[in-house]
């Protein structure tokens, strides 16, 4: 699909994007993690349409309000939420919503998860405890997610099974990697969640 040059278009995804195709069936996920882990990157890189995006340059004016330590050299930061689609077949298309992650803004979680059927919880190994708080509300909002690893070259590089400990991660919690710029792996993090959704789907059923 050719989106052209214009601002109108930038700015986001056109009604048409939004619309499911005769016999499809859409899935609402939530692309979640800390201050400057990736999910705006995330959700851009594996999205099929323009992405709606809600990024506000950062000024001084947050210096002593906002608690970011650990992430340099970022100028913007999601102020509401970021928005894309995947097609996975023709059967399956799930709208991807990414979470503000700076904390003053975590108000927002409750409408952003309405309807989310699961999550990707996305991690910096620099800094694995900004994560705890969130898998701790995904936990209480019993909201089923998977953990994406997002290999930032400067990280730290852990085998899965420490992290996993780290985590505190039930066994049947997914953990996975991935490259938060790169397309394929980012779907392939979408479908580690899919298939685990399907094992609950038929745990429950069983
Ligand atoms: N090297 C590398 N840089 C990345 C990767 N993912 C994201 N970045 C960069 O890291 C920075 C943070 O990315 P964002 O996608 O804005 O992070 P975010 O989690 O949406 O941030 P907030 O919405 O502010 O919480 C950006 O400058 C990205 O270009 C990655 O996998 N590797
Ligand atoms: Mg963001």
């Amino acid at each position: 699909m050719d989106y052209g040059d214009s601002d109108t278009l930038r700015a986001g995804p056109r009604v048409p994007d939004l619309l499911l195709p005769h016999g499809a069936r859409g899935v609402k996920v939530v692309v979640v993690g800390g201050f400057g882990v990736g999910k705006t990157t995330m959700v851009g890189a594996v999205s099929e349409i323009q992405p709606l995006t809600t990024e506000e340059r950062m000024t001084q004016a947050g210096v002593g309000i906002d608690h970011n330590p650990g992430v340099s050299g970022k100028n913007t930061t999601t102020v509401a939420m970021d928005f894309g689609r995947i097609s996975i077949n023709e059967e399956l298309i799930l709208y991807l919503f990414g979470t503000p992650g700076q904390e003053r803004f975590w108000f927002l979680w409750n409408g952003i998860f309405e309807g989310a059927l699961g999550a990707v919880v996305l991690v910096d190994t620099r800094r694995i405890e900004v994560c705890f708080e969130v898998i701790t509300r995904l936990e209480d909002r019993r909201v089923p997610f998977v953990v994406a690893v997002n290999t930032f070259p400067e990280a730290p590089q852990y085998p899965l099974p420490e992290l996993r400990t780290a985590l505190a991660l039930s066994d049947s919690v997914p953990l996975v990697t991935c490259d938060a710029r790169d397309r394929a792996s980012c779907r392939d993090a979408l479908l580690s969640l899919m298939v685990y959704l399907c094992t609950l789907a038929a745990q429950e059923t069983a």
